[in-house]
C-alpha cells in the first residue's frame, strides 16, 4: 500500500512513495489539448443524423446509433481501465485541488486526455465535458449536440490509497438526454452499462434494483465527506443519525459512480450525496433508471444533472421517505440552466 504524505505545506503536490519533487500543475500544461472539440468535420455515420438544435428539429436517436455509441464507450472504458490498473500500485504524483481530500493525479489527467482523443477520432463533431478539463478552467456546457461526459477516475482518493474501487465513468448526452452509459471498475474488472430504453447490465448480465419500499429493509449508501464547515458537518451527522435509526446500515465505496451501481444491481436500496458533479452522476443516472430505479434530487424533486446532488432508490416510495428527512447542503450548480433527464418512457 502506498503511503500518502503531504511533503510540503507550501505546495499542493506530493508523491505517494519515495521523494517529493515540485512540479508545475500538469492540468495547466495540458489545457490546450483538453479543450472540447467543436470541429465541423463530419466523417462518421451517426453525426449526420444527430445534430438537433431546436426541440422540434431534433432527430430521433436510433437503436443502431445507441449500439454504436455503447460499443465505443465500452472500448474507451477498457482502454482507460488498462491505464488506471497499470498505475494503481505504482508511485503516484498527487496534486490537491480544493482541499487535502480533493485530489488529482497525473493518471486522472492522462486518462481523460486519452479518452477524449479516442472519441474525437471516432466522432469528430462530438463535444466533451470532463472532470479534469473543467478543473483546468473549461466551463461546463451541455447543448443538444452529442456530448461525452467523462470522469476518468471516479474515486481518486481510493486510487491514491490503492483502495480497489475506482471507476471510469462515461456517458453520452444527446438532446440533453443520457443515451448510453458505462461505469467500469477498472481494478476489479466489472463493467456496468446501459443504453436508453434497453435495460442495465453488469458484465453483459441484466441487473435490476431490489424494489424495496421500506427503509427498515434498506441498506443506505452515502459519503460522509471530510473537512466540511461546522454547519455542513452538523447536517451530515443529522442525516447519518436519522438514517442509522431507521435503516439496515450505511455503506460507502468512495466512488459516487460505483455507489450508484450498487442501487442498480440491488445490492443496496438508497444512495444520496451532495456536492457531486455531472461527470460523477451522468452514467449512474441512466444505469439506475434502466435497472428500474428512481433518480431524483435530494429534496425529492426532478433530477437535475447539473444540480450537484442525487437521491437514488429502489422505489419512489423509499426515495420520498428519505428525501423528507434529509437536511440539505446546496452547492453552486455545474450550469445555471438545469438539465432535467426524462425517464426512458417519456
Ligand atoms: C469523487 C466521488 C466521491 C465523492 C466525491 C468526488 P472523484 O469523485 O466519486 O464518491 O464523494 O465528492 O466527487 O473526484 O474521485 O472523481
Amino acid at each position: 500500500m502506498a503511503t500518502c504524505e503531504l511533503l510540503s505545506s507550501s505546495s499542493s503536490q506530493y508523491s505517494t512513495m519515495g521523494k517529493f519533487s515540485i512540479q508545475k500543475s500538469p492540468v495547466i500544461d495540458q489545457l490546450p489539448e483538453m479543450v472540447p472539440s467543436h470541429s465541423n468535420v463530419n466523417n462518421n455515420v451517426d453525426d449526420t443524423t444527430v445534430t438537433g438544435k431546436q426541440p422540434s428539429e431534433r432527430v430521433k436517436v436510433t437503436e443502431e446509433q445507441r449500439l454504436l455509441w455503447l460499443g465505443a464507450a465500452k472500448e474507451a472504458a477498457r482502454m482507460a481501465g488498462k491505464e488506471v490498473r497499470s498505475a494503481f500500485y505504482r508511485e503516484k504524483t498527487v496534486t490537491m485541488k480544493s482541499s487535502p481530500a480533493d485530489l488529482v493525479t497525473e493518471t486522472d489527467q492522462n486518462v481523460e486526455k486519452m479518452v477524449f482523443s479516442f472519441f474525437r477520432r471516432k466522432f469528430p463533431t462530438h463535444r466533451f465535458i470532463g472532470e479534469e478539463t473543467t478543473a483546468a478552467g473549461v466551463p461546463v456546457e451541455l447543448t443538444d449536440d452529442p456530448t461525452w461526459i467523462i470522469d476518468p477516475i471516479d474515486g481518486t482518493n481510493n486510487f491514491v490509497h490503492s483502495f480497489p474501487f475506482v471507476a471510469v465513468a462515461i456517458a453520452l448526452s444527446v438532446n440533453r438526454e443520457i443515451e448510453v452509459a458505462v461505469t467500469y471498475n477498472a481494478i476489479l474488472d466489472v463493467m456496468y452499462s446501459a443504453a436508453r430504453g434497453t435495460g442495465a447490465f453488469r458484465d453483459g448480465k441484466r441487473i435490476s434494483v431490489s424494489g424495496a419500499t421500506d427503509i427498515k429493509e434498506s441498506l443506505i449508501v452515502t459519503t460522509a465527506k471530510s473537512l466540511l464547515t461546522p454547519q455542513k458537518m452538523e447536517n451530515t451527522f443529522h442525516n447519518l443519525r436519522s438514517l442509522l435509526e431507521q435503516g439496515r446500515g450505511i455503506r460507502n465505496l468512495g466512488t459516487a459512480a460505483l455507489n450508484m451501481c450498487q442501487i442498480a444491481e440491488g445490492a443496496a436500496e438508497v444512495y444520496f450525496e451532495f456536492g457531486i458533479h455531472c461527470w460523477d452522476m451522468a452514467s449512474g443516472a441512466l444505469i439506475i433508471r434502466e435497472a428500474g430505479g428512481v433518480v431524483l434530487d435530494t429534496a425529492g424533486g426532478p433530477f437535475n444533472l447539473m444540480g450537484r446532488c442525487m437521491l437514488a432508490a429502489s422505489s419512489m416510495e423509499l426515495a420520498q421517505t428519505v428525501a423528507s428527512g434529509l437536511r440539505h447542503d446546496h452547492k453552486k450548480p455545474d450550469t445555471e440552466e438545469p438539465v432535467f433527464l426524462r425517464s426512458a418512457k417519456d
